[in-house]
């Protein structure tokens, strides 16, 4: 905890000054007329008239004088009275009460007592302003009590932050008092003789429970127990006040964190369990790293009750998101994986499966279990994770979302999150703060994330006053008003109670709260770390502090609720079936990544050729019917307005689907629609991606003159068709991309996409790209499609609106660049089935339709990373026929040269190859320069895998020809570092094929076209001269592209007149 010091000084006598005097507005008494006019009423006789206000009712008076309207009618009334001769006493007329008194409301009049001194009134008598302000003095405690009890609640159980409970500092009456001037303020003007005068209590407090008024001696006692003691609550910043009565109503009432026998013997056999569990890990493998959660193994118990009282109120699956700290301990208590395989990956074996995997505590873990307390089905999944701390936490809620959206839960009901967290990283990690704004937002919410910090006060080696700024490592959660239970985790029954009331919260309100287990962590940062180096005086309480389990273990026997016997035989119960478990464990050879398996997709792979893919063309009937509806207004277009300018692009669509064309947009549509169509989601998801920030797109139609109506053609293309998703997002890459992988990972017949405003802002995401994408198969066996669409290309916008760094993504690629595949009916399935990922820069919208469509039509799921057009999204050039996308076609991973180059191949002079939109370029400076016939180009449609075949091909038919690559892109970026060895790859094998078949006397073409590469025994190597690629493009750089318009257009004229060279 990283609170505030707080002094005690608290005197107990001599306060001279009352404690509502803070409440008197004394006035700046007028220098004009005071003591002009006097009231002739006696003060004495009114008691609300006193020595502190005589000036300010003179002011009121003097004021009423001028003008009566200047002062309130009830000062008005009473002036009049007065002046008209009323008796003493009788000139106050009190206003009219017309509220009615609330349930625990009860009149004031009720609590003045009759006799003592005090200053009283009787029912009908006028009030005395002494007691109105003694009231408001306890409602201003209370309410203090609520909004900063939880800066002196007792958190910490090493008692450093909060310093020792005061035992002896007492306070009115030997009350434990913990309050002080950091949660009551300047309101504590009372003094012992008040002590037990009773007060009403206001409505916005449950301490009474069903008393309306309690002595003050009482109020105080109450509110300590309920917000200074074991729990700190930071609800009060919540705007609703259903929501923070709902949370008063649960933690205020005395006595409500009791538990009954049963319950407290159920905590104590789950935190036998959880902290046997690390003991028996600590003793088998006494310097294996494993992040225990020795110190807070309350968090075991924590999570088992917050899945508990979740599913009693309906949810049967829940998702959750963990950094390293206790996550063995999780699987093993909290899911139930099973021990032994829990155990075997503590042994070292080899792994019976693909993949390259990864440490033991980041595995995620999928089960279905029967919830012993309920007696209901559930389904836990514990997501894999990266050891980036937070980095799972979009990805949780993507999965999460995805779950809930295909069981049709729209509510969140049956489906839920849990997210836990260590305290420096919820602090530190901004990715906490991008996933907590997706909260709130329509097709982002998850309804309600349990948030459970182990906060263990230190992160690694680092203090929090050196980690954050915030009071508090759970400070992000205020921003989306989600309450906040700071509870010391040495209390098991308080937390046992915070947890009960955030899972009623959560099941109440969908909206997140957080849990935050003040602990402490007995053992370095791992197992084989030395605390003392750092932190020498916090590991010294540490060594002082008996673990949890004893000190609750002793409560319990003290209680009489359990007998010594009982604790020790629980004990060892548990420490047996770790032993079977630990036996049987030695008996495996294998590990098998598949168990470790958070998604399991069901039905999906079972029965499939895994080499097999559907055929991507699509009937022509099928993209007519699309594209005139998306190229028509709502049905309803008579009353639907929608902007003149949307009218002229949707009629210039019409046109096309007539002309059988379709530009980017177009295509993107029918493919969507088509596999939409197939009963297959589709999801885009991204910032603006309703219109597209080129404003191309224009998914979503907006009524010019109703607010929030809005028309989505591609919803509603078939009555049968699969729902269609399309979300303009929170301005966030990292959270976003993290959700939508999530997302992806849960339905595999679903198509999930996110666009990136700029492909330059994807970096911003780097380590979802890094973590999850690329490497998230090999590491955690599971699949996934996420595209990612990604403007891409040098227009002359600047250094970061130019490039989407696809040189990042092809060296990720983990295709061998100096091994070319044998090649196969099934070459291109193959190489899809075998890489990490698929990159590709699309030139043609037919090519955008097929490569989007294959990602469905293959019997796995890849990642694809595809680089996308600005400018060629209006080029008059960059149209498709449909007779490129009818039933039939295909995606051409290489569009050959299809001019008149290539009907005469042997004259050709040059044969460049290109990817993307700078083949427009390219094309126009050929035509301009006459060289159509000297000059063949060929497009590489998809970059990664290579396609060494398509290339290989297109390249035997040239043989006279240089070869080039042109690139728009720096020579340190966009393809040419990949592509560059790969064509030597393909270029040195082509030469011994040919120095082969010159052996046998035969074609070396048709040699190279044959399927048969088996070694001819007899043949004779002959040395020939490989041809070779060269490079044209931009010069190497540091910035991704220039800022000057002039500069660019300089690089692009010699880029394309070197292009022209031959
Ligand atoms: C993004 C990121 N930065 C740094 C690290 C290295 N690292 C691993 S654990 C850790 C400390 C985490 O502290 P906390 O979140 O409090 O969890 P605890 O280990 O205390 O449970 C750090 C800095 C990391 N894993 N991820
Ligand atoms: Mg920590």
């Amino acid at each position: 905890m990283h609170r505030a010091r707080i002094v005690f000084n608290i005197s107990k006598s001599g306060q001279s000054e009352r404690f509502a005097s803070w409440l008197l507005n004394k006035p700046q008494t007028a220098a004009v007329s005071v003591n002009a006019n006097r009231l002739k009423s006696s003060t004495a006789a009114e008691p609300f008239l006193n020595g502190s206000s005589s000036a300010y009712v003179e002011t009121m008076y003097n004021a009423w004088l001028a003008d009566p309207n200047s002062v309130h009618a009830s000062w008005d009334a009473f002036f009049r009275n007065a002046t008209n001769g009323a008796q003493p006493g009788a000139a106050y007329t009190p206003p009219p009460n017309l509220a009615p008194y609330n349930k625990n409301e009860v009149p004031l009049t009720s609590l003045v007592p009759s006799s003592g001194g005090m200053p009283s009134i009787s029912a009908g008598s006028p009030i005395n302003e002494k007691i109105i302000d003694d009231h408001l003095a306890v409602q201003a405690i209370i309410r203090s009590y609520q909004s900063r009890g939880h800066l002196v609640a007792q958190l910490d159980p090493l008692g450093i932050s909060t310093g020792d409970p005061v035992s002896s500092a007492d306070w009115h009456g030997g009350m434990r008092a913990f309050a002080n001037e950091a949660v009551i303020r300047q309101h504590v003007r009372f003094d012992e003789a008040d002590m037990d005068r009773v007060f009403k209590l206001p409505s916005t407090t449950f301490i009474g429970e069903k008393e309306k008024a309690l002595p003050l001696r009482e109020i105080l006692n109450r509110l300590e127990q309920a917000y200074c003691n074991n729990i700190g609550i930071e609800f009060m910043f919540i705007n609703s006040l259903e929501q923070c009565n709902w949370i008063r109503q649960r933690m205020e009432p005395p006595n409500v964190t009791k538990m009954n026998a049963d319950q407290k013997r159920l905590i104590l056999a789950r935190l036998t369990r959880s902290t046997g569990f690390e003991n028996f890990l600590a003793k088998k493998w006494s310097s294996e790293k494993r992040f225990g959660l020795e110190g807070c193994e309350i968090l075991i118990p924590a999570m088992k009750q917050v899945i508990d009282v979740s599913t009693k109120l309906g949810v049967e699956s829940i998702i959750m998101g963990m950094p390293h700290r206790g996550r063995l301990n999780v699987l093993a208590n909290v899911c139930r994986k099973p021990l032994h395989q829990l155990f075997t990956q503590f042994a070292g074996l080899e792994a019976e499966d693909d993949g390259s995997g990864d440490v033991k505590y980041h595995l995620g873990t999928y089960i279905e279990r029967l919830n012993r307390v309920t007696n209901k089905n559930i389904r836990l999944a514990v997501c894999a994770n990266p050891s980036h701390l937070e980095a799972v936490d979009p990805v949780v809620q993507g999965k999460t979302r995805a779950e809930q959206f295909y069981r049709g839960d729209n509510e969140g009901k049956k489906v839920m999150s849990i997210l836990l967290h260590g305290d420096a990283a919820f602090a530190g990690q901004g990715v906490v703060f991008e996933t907590m704004h997706l909260s709130d937002l329509p097709a982002y919410t998850t309804h309600g994330t349990i948030h459970i910090v182990a906060n263990n006060q230190i992160g690694f080696t680092t203090d929090p006053r050196h980690s954050r700024s915030s009071a508090y490592c759970t400070d992000v959660a205020r921003v989306v008003n989600a309450p906040i239970f700071h509870v010391n985790g040495d209390n098991p029954e308080a937390v046992m109670h915070v947890c009960n009331v955030a899972a009623e919260w959560r099941a109440t309100f969908h909206k997140d709260v957080v849990i935050d287990i003040v602990s402490y962590r007995r053992n370095g940062h791992n197992e084989v770390d030395e605390p003392m180096f750092t932190q020498p005086l916090m590991y010294q309480k540490i060594r002082k502090t008996k673990p949890v389990l004893e000190k609750y273990a002793d409560q319990l026997i003290a209680e009489g609720v359990v007998t010594a016997e009982e604790v020790k035989d629980v004990k060892d119960k548990y420490e047996k079936i770790c032993e079977d478990a630990y036996n049987q464990a030695k008996q495996e050879t294998h590990i098998k990544y598949k168990d470790w398996l958070d998604s399991p997709w069901s039905g999906f792979f079972e029965g499939k050729d895994p080499l097999k893919m559907s055929a991507t063309g699509v009937v022509e009937e099928t993209l007519v019917h699309i594209g005139r509806r998306f190229s028509s207004p709502p049905p309803n277009a008579a009353e639907f307005e929608i902007h003149k300018g949307l009218l002229r692009i949707l009629k210039s669509r019409m046109e096309m689907v007539d002309n059988r064309t379709v530009d980017w947009a177009l295509a993107e549509a029918m493919a969507y629609g088509s596999l939409l169509k197939e009963g297959i989601h589709v999801r885009l998801s991204g910032e603006d991606v309703e219109r597209g920030t080129f404003s191309h797109r224009h998914h979503v139609l907006h009524h010019q003159k109703v607010d929030k109506a809005t028309y989505c053609a591609l919803a509603h293309l078939y009555p049968d068709q699969a729902p269609y998703t399309v979300c303009n997002s929170s301005l966030s890459e990292y959270g976003v991309l993290g959700f939508e992988v999530g997302y992806s990972v849960t339905n595999p017949n679903a198509l999930v996409l996110w666009e990136a405003q700029f492909g330059d802002f994807n970096n911003v995401a780097q380590c979802i790209i890094d973590q999850f994408i690329s490497s998230g198969q090999a590491k955690w066996v599971r699949q996934s499609g996420i595209v990612l669409l990604q403007p891409h290309g040098m227009e002359g916008m600047g250094p970061e609106h130019s490039s989407a760094r696809l040189e990042r993504f092809l060296q990720m690629c983990s295709d061998d660049p100096d091994y070319m595949p044998p090649e196969s009916p099934d070459y291109e399935v193959r190489q899809l089935h075998d890489c990490n990922w698929i990159v590709a820069n699309c030139s043609t919208p037919a090519s955008y339709f097929h490569i989007l469509r294959r990602q469905i039509a293959l019997p796995f799921r890849k990642p694809l990373i595809l680089m996308t057009p600005k400018s060629l999204l209006r080029h008059p050039e960059c149209k498709s026929s449909f007779d490129d996308m009818k039933e039939g076609t295909n995606f051409k991973r290489v569009i050959p040269e299809e001019g008149p180059a290539s009907e005469n191949p042997q004259n050709v002079r040059k044969l460049a190859f290109c990817s993307g939109r700078v083949y427009y370029d390219l094309l126009k400076q050929r035509r301009d320069k006459g060289l159509e016939k000297d000059i063949a180009i060929a497009r590489l449609e998809q970059i990664s895998p290579f396609p060494y075949d398509q290339v290989k091909a297109e390249i035997a038919k040239y043989p006279n020809a240089q070869l080039v690559w042109s690139q728009e892109e720096h020579k340190n970026m966009g393809s040419w570092s990949y592509i560059e060895p790969r064509f030597r790859t393909l270029l040195q094998n082509q030469k011994q094929i040919r120095a082969k078949s010159q052996s046998k006397g035969g074609s070396w073409l048709s040699q190279l076209f044959g399927r048969d590469e088996s070694p001819q025994t007899n043949a004779q190597e002959t040395e020939t001269v490989p041809r070779t690629i060269s490079y044209n493009g931009r010069a190497t750089a540091a910035s991704p592209a220039t800022g000057s318009k002039a500069a660019h257009n300089k690089e692009l004229r010699n880029l394309l007149e070197e292009f022209c060279v031959l």
